[in-house]
């Protein structure tokens, strides 16, 4: 809001096109509504099909915003990012990637001549986007939003850790406390699912591939072991680690009796379903989001979400106290390309990490608008601190 107030005055995005993918939310609206203000033209899709509140689509659509989402809209899922762009965007706004692939793939006379530049939101998306900068296939600069402290400590840590727990809730009601949580992944997400799974007095267990992680999650408290033990004793799975395949069909056939499984990766491709279909008899819909498998053995499962982002599909997503560091780099993130071009800047064709300024002043923003004040280093703090003699 401090953001839209500021930019609304000098309207810097005046003749620039944005196109954005990214889930339509009650928070992406107010990003969106930034960059209207600031003078962008925006044309936007989600960025996943289950995760478009159609509530919020129709009011941007009422305020004249070009949007191209609604709530499974799977078979138009790129049709709709294709609308987008059918007036050429000057920059792109990515979470997974699907525009930036979309662009470079189909129309990447775009990507190499007119676009300026991009940014992308999510952990999977800046996998993505390095790998395609490895193979020399990145056609112009984009701003890893995600790699930033202001966004993926809070946005991915804690946002993640509640809006996850919210839907698996709002998907089955179920108490939490006294269950075995299993979480596949310990990086940032993983570790706030974990986090927060165990402040409800839930058993938490994290599996993992990294040593350094899995050390993390031990010194957290969590249990650590294969998916292979795991599935064994979990009441409730949550997959977070951008890998596919992480529960699959001998996962299935070691699990307890009513075991639920959801993922709050980017892609609905960590949980193996047509390997659950494969082994399972029937299934049937028992509430929304909630899906029971019958295994040809009897047993039950239960799969939420269609194994999509069950944070986002299930619930409302992260919270905006979170969001709003998240989009504040967004803004800012695309300002830098605006600013950049107006001086006739050209910046490297590569995923470029955001300077450190750019977290300083969000994070300073944020707590002045929440009031809240912190020290400053006196001259003799300062002094100390680059004495590089100063000892005992
Ligand atoms: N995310 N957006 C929301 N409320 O708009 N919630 C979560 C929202 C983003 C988050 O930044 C994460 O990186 C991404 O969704 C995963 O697709």
């Amino acid at each position: 809001m401090n953001l839209q107030k500021k930019y609304s005055k000098t309207k810097p995005f005046k003749g620039y096109k944005i196109a954005g993918c990214l889930h339509v939310t009650k928070e992406t609206a107010v990003l969106i509504k930034t960059f209207v203000a600031a003078g962008a033209e925006v044309s936007w899709s989600g960025c996943n099909p289950l995760s478009t509140n159609d509530a919020v689509a129709a009011a941007l659509a009422a305020e004249n915003v070009s949007i191209f989402a609604w709530y499974n809209n799977g078979e138009d899922f790129y049709w709709c990012i294709e609308r987008t762009i059918d007036t050429p965007p000057h920059l792109t706004l990515d979470d997974g990637c699907d525009l930036i692939n979309t662009v470079h793939e189909k129309f990447s006379h775009l990507a190499k001549n007119f676009i300026l530049g991009g940014t992308e939101e999510t952990t999977t998306g800046i996998q993505r986007l390095r790998a395609r900068q490895k193979a020399n296939k990145l056609y112009y600069p984009v701003f890893a939003v995600n790699d930033t402290e202001t966004k993926w400590d809070f946005d991915n840590v804690y946002g993640t850790g509640q809006s996850t727990l919210d839907g698996i809730l709002r998907a089955t009601s179920v108490l939490l406390a006294g269950k075995n949580i299993v979480i596949a992944g310990h990086g940032h997400c993983g570790s706030g699912v974990a986090k927060r799974a165990k402040g409800m007095g839930a058993n938490t267990i994290c599996t993992e591939i990294k040593a350094t992680a899995a050390i993390k999650a031990l010194l957290e408290g969590h249990e650590v072991m294969t998916m292979d033990e795991a599935s064994k004793v979990g009441d409730i799975f949550i997959t977070a680690t951008g890998v596919t395949d992480i529960i699959r069909e001998k996962h299935y056939l070691n699990m307890r009796e009513g075991a639920i499984i959801c993922n709050t990766g980017h892609y609905d491709v960590e949980i193996n379903i047509p390997e659950l279909q494969k082994i399972s008899k029937s299934h049937r819909t028992i509430r929304p989001n909630c899906v029971e498998y019958i295994l040809k053995n009897g047993k039950k499962i239960y799969l939420l979400a269609e194994g999509r982002l069950i944070n986002l599909a299930a619930a409302e997503g992260h919270p905006s106290e979170v969001m709003d560091m998240s989009f504040a780099n967004q803004f800012m993130s695309h300002l830098r390309f605006v600013e950049a071009d107006k001086k006739g800047k050209k910046l490297p064709k590569e995923v470029i990490d955001l300077p450190i300024e750019q977290d300083e002043f969000i994070a300073n923003t944020k707590l002045e608008s929440m009031n809240i004040n912190i020290d400053k280093l006196t001259p003799q703090q300062i002094k100390y601190i680059e004495d590089y003699n100063a000892g005992t």
